[in-house]
């Protein structure tokens, strides 16, 4: 991992217009910091999404159409329990049907698993560590129809291109009438949206920040972390949310690790993260282009999230 990150790090800072990719921001205390972001209540999507799968349980499982056994495969699982609710609802109805969370973190499945063993102890959990297409690939030779699940509305973290070129990746793991069920965060008022992004206690800027002290400790580095802040912008026509460090002196950073060291302008930004959000048609649109069919949205009570279900 420290390779490709060492080699990610060396060409986003020496692009002409610097950039460092979210998908390093969860170290143990990113992923700490995280959990302390879906703990807001600004931000509003973990709330969203658990009011969908809580709310509205049965109308996605009869809207699968399977017949048992069936198997549900959730794809970065985490140590959440975003998806408690759901498998509750099929515990108690005593459907047939085994959860095989995914996730690269052994602690986090470790601690999901001890959880669910605990609060719901018939499930048939079967928890994979590892890399989703590995573990996907098994999917094609099950005899039994499979719910992916894709939730938080990460897909929203990917450019158009590379989210395009991950969900026609799932596709080709799928057997035909597999579904998956992914979430999606929506446009909405840009306010809502901005408090939950720029957010009043800091704690994003902590997220973004905690980036350049990892690259501190991984790397040996000598960013000196006052000396950077935090930005982002929603713009409501594209429906990105893009989240920047900005440097806020004329200051140069040595990278032990790659050897170099870096100049960065005063008021220079380094992009780190994208977070879009989509209009119906956007979630449709992008269904067809990894060829699915787009079978049903279920949205929360105030429409600020979806869990649109897609069929291979
Ligand atoms: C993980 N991902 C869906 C989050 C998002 O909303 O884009 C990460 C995040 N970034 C800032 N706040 C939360």
């Amino acid at each position: 991992m420290t390779d490709t990150f060492a080699k990610d790090v060396l060409s986003g800072l020496t692009a002409e217009k610097k950039y460092l990719s979210s998908k390093y921001f969860y170290d143990d205390n990113g992923s700490r910091i995280f959990q302390e972001i879906m703990n807001m209540p600004e931000y509003y999507l973990t709330d969203s999404e658990f009011e969908i799968l809580s709310m509205q349980s049965k109308q996605i499982i009869d809207a699968l159409k399977f017949s048992e056994p069936f198997n549900i495969i959730e794809l970065g699982a985490g140590d959440g329990f975003k998806t408690f609710k759901l498998l509750e609802y099929l515990v108690n109805q005593n459907i047939d049907f085994k959860y095989v969370p995914i996730d690269i973190s052994q602690e986090a499945i470790d601690i999901l698993t001890n959880r669910l063993k605990q609060r719901l102890p018939s499930l048939n959990i079967r928890p994979k560590v590892g890399d989703y297409f590995e573990i996907l690939k098994v999917n094609k030779e099950s005899n039994y129809p499979s719910l992916l699940l894709f939730l938080g509305s990460n897909i929203g973290n990917y450019k158009q291109e590379r989210a395009v070129e991950l969900l026609e990746l799932f596709n080709e793991n799928m057997k035909n009438g597999d579904k998956l069920l992914i979430g999606m965060d929506l446009k909405k008022n840009p306010i809502i949206i901005h408090n939950a992004y720029y957010d009043k206690h800091g704690i994003t800027k902590r997220f973004n920040l905690n980036l350049l002290l990892r690259i501190n400790r991984e790397l040996d580095a000598d960013f000196k972390i006052d000396d950077f802040d935090f930005y982002c912008h929603y713009n409501p026509d594209t429906g990105e949310v893009k989240s920047y460090i900005v440097s806020l002196r004329n200051q140069k950073v040595t990278i032990k690790k790659l050897n170099k060291t870096f100049d960065f302008g005063y008021n220079e930004l380094i992009w780190t993260e994208l977070s879009k959000k989509y209009d119906l048609l956007e979630i449709k649109q992008l269904a067809n282009m990894a060829n699915f069919k787009l079978n049903n949205n279920f949205l929360d009570c105030k429409h600020l999230f979806a869990d649109s279900l897609w069929e291979k």
